[in-house]
């Protein structure tokens, strides 16, 4: 008898899988339904593939006895979210050929399309791939999307954190070939018969069960924190020196996730684990992921990410482990300072000597006009795109005496225009209608809720103040909401918790301001509040600082029961 826990579902899903094949190809190939089996529709996250259901067409097709309106999300996997104007080209083609005709900019460098139906699935991914990107490891228990500080052009320690992005893309993703017999390949589809030719695939880093859950890397470069870097599994800080990388900062065991009425579950920061060089970095990489491979928890999917890995095991046991592995010590983390997270929105000159704009594109959400004006602009521009950590988008490399060109058709096509600094620092998740997960909406309606706000904002003469302020629509935390100055997350319909009180530069996280708030309670609430602020804040002082030092909430440690016990009854 042993007393080793059960291992959750999920790991016999993955064992079973031949390498992330399990019957994916079969099931494509079956028209009488618009679905996947269940245990194929968790293999296809590992695909960078979701099967989402229409929940806005749920009552009706229940009503008439339909199968629900099932289509499959893809999310396309892009390090650092560096894209051609070739790439965005590819892009457009897919949301209006097979997609909802939308682009979804994700709070990870990424592009999500909804909406694609099963028979369109495996043309829209070879289509991603003809474009040179794919959708492999963009979900699953795998290292997804690395980001890097936008945008690599800048200077050149960004691009040096881009390139490294790229290298720790490469390193960790999935061997499997099953993602090209499936999707690329397709009718090669493979048959499962033959055991030698699946074990001729090595997963030599995760292992054929993969890791116990997702993992998220990021590479920062201060004393920007666009990526939110203590919000990571693992997370590179750039130590610039003479404008070059000497090396980086190693944190470790953030996460933001978590379920309502269960304190066991908490978002958290993470942890400075030390320095390495840029040479070791890809090594220090892996050697934390497979720690976290060995070590995390592989019974309870609500406890598997690494910072309950490291909360189990305490800090010093991580390093221990990471370096007994590495073969060598890490340095001592040198002193480095964040100023904002974020992006800087509008024209900037990079090190190449070329202009770069960012705009701000609402909850990531390209589609109509905006979709139009960013079509004609990547026809007659070459310098590309950089898809930024916030859901927003810069335009690269834009010669001096093109600028005024590119303004003025970004302009006709409502992409440039006067925004308050609450808009411009505003995201939303997607939650409903095709987020499984979705408690309430987010995406549809931190907009309408921001216009609100702003009346208040007008008020206090604070338009030109950047706040953060970031919606989910569930406690899984999808935008970040935990390190928002003002964070609200989806409790059920039209219901939100409302949290106050991080830092502006992502180094201190939220607590809990007041639970299970109706919508139409939220401005009414946090208007006086916005005012005061506009009164009486001191010279420099950040929202999130000024609802700590007037005692609007205790000033947060980032404990579990923070996240969970409001202040305000
Ligand atoms: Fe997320 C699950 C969307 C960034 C934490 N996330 C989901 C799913 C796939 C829902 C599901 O599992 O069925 C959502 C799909 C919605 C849809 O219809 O498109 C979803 N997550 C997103 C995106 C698109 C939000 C956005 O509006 O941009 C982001 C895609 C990122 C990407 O390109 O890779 C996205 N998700 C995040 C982040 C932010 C980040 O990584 O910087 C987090 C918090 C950080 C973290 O991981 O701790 C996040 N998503 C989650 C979780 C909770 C994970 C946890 O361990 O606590 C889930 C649920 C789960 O995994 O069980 C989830
Ligand atoms: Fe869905 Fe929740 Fe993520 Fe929003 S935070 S996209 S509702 S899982």
């Amino acid at each position: 008898m042993t007393d080793t826990p059960k291992l959750s579902a999920n790991e016999g899903i993955k064992e079973r899988s031949r390498y992330l094949r399990g019957t994916i190809g079969e099931g494509l190939r079956r028209s009488e339904t618009g679905s996947l089996v269940a245990d194929d529709t968790q293999l296809t996250k590992f695909h960078g593939i979701y099967q989402q259901d229409d929940r806005d067409l749920r009552p009706e097709r229940r009503r008439k006895k339909m199968e629900p309106a099932y289509s499959f999300m893809a999310r396309v996997r892009i390090p650092g979210g560096v894209l051609t104007s070739a790439q965005w080209l590819v892009m457009d083609r897919i949301a209006s050929d097979f997609a909802n005709g939308s682009i979804r900019l994700t709070t990870r460098q990424a592009i999500q399309f909804h909406g694609i139906i099963k028979t369109n699935l495996a043309r829209s991914i070879a289509t991603i791939n003809e474009a040179l990107l794919d959708t492999l490891a963009a979900c699953g228990d795998v290292n997804r999307n690395v980001m890097s500080a936008a945008n690599p052009f800048e200077s050149p320690a960004h691009a040096e954190a881009w390139k490294l992005a790229g290298r720790i893309a490469g390193h960790l993703a999935p061997r499997t070939r099953a993602y090209h017999e499936i999707w690329i390949d397709g009718e090669k589809v493979h048959d499962g018969a033959s055991e030698a030719t699946i074990e001729d695939d090595e997963e030599p880093i995760y292992g054929r069960t993969y890791l116990p859950r997702k993992f998220k890397i990021v590479v920062a470069v201060p004393p920007v924190n666009d990526v939110d870097l203590y919000a990571h599994d693992l997370g590179f800080a750039a130590v610039v020196e003479g404008g070059r990388v000497v090396g980086y900062n190693v944190t470790v065991g953030g996460g933001m996730g978590m379920t309502h009425g269960e304190p066991t579950t908490y978002p958290r920061l993470a942890d400075g684990l030390g320095f390495c060089t840029p040479e070791q970095a890809v090594d220090v990489a892996e050697k934390v992921v497979t720690v976290q491979r060995d070590f995390g928890d592989r019974a309870d999917r609500k406890q598997a990410r690494l910072k309950y890995t490291i909360d189990r095991r305490g800090l010093d046991w991580f390093r221990t482990e990471v370096e007994a592995r590495l073969g060598y010590r890490l340095g001592e983390a040198r002193p480095l300072a964040f100023e904002r997270t974020g992006d800087r929105f509008g024209w900037t000159k990079g090190a190449d000597g070329l202009w770069h704009l960012c705009l701000y594109i609402a909850n990531g959400r390209v589609a109509g006009e905006m979709r139009t004006g960013l079509r004609r602009l990547a026809e007659s521009h070459d310098g590309g795109f950089v898809l930024t950590p916030n859901q927003n988008l810069i335009v690269t490399r834009v010669s001096g005496g093109r600028k005024r060109l590119v303004e003025t058709l970004l302009r006709e096509h409502g992409l440039l225009g006067e925004l308050t600094g609450l808009r411009r620092n505003a995201m939303a998740c997607v939650a409903l209608p095709s987020c499984g997960l979705a408690l309430a909406e987010s995406e549809r309606y931190l907009p309408d809720l921001v216009t609100e706000l702003e009346a208040a904002i007008e008020r206090a003469g604070l338009a030109g103040d950047e706040i953060v302020v970031r919606m989910t629509g569930c406690p899984n935390g999808c935008a970040r909401p935990y390190l928002a100055e003002i964070g609200f997350v989806g409790r059920s319909p039209g219901v939100y918790d409302i949290f106050l009180g991080a830092a502006f530069d992502g180094s201190r996280p939220n607590r809990l301001y007041k639970a299970k708030v109706p919508q139409a309670e939220i401005a009414g609430l946090l208007g006086p509040i916005i005012e005061a602020y506009g009164r009486e804040r001191r010279a420099g002082e950040r929202f999130g600082d000024f609802v700590i030092r007037t005692g609007v909430i205790p000033a947060p440690t980032g404990a579990p029961a923070e996240y969970h016990e409001p202040v305000a009854a």
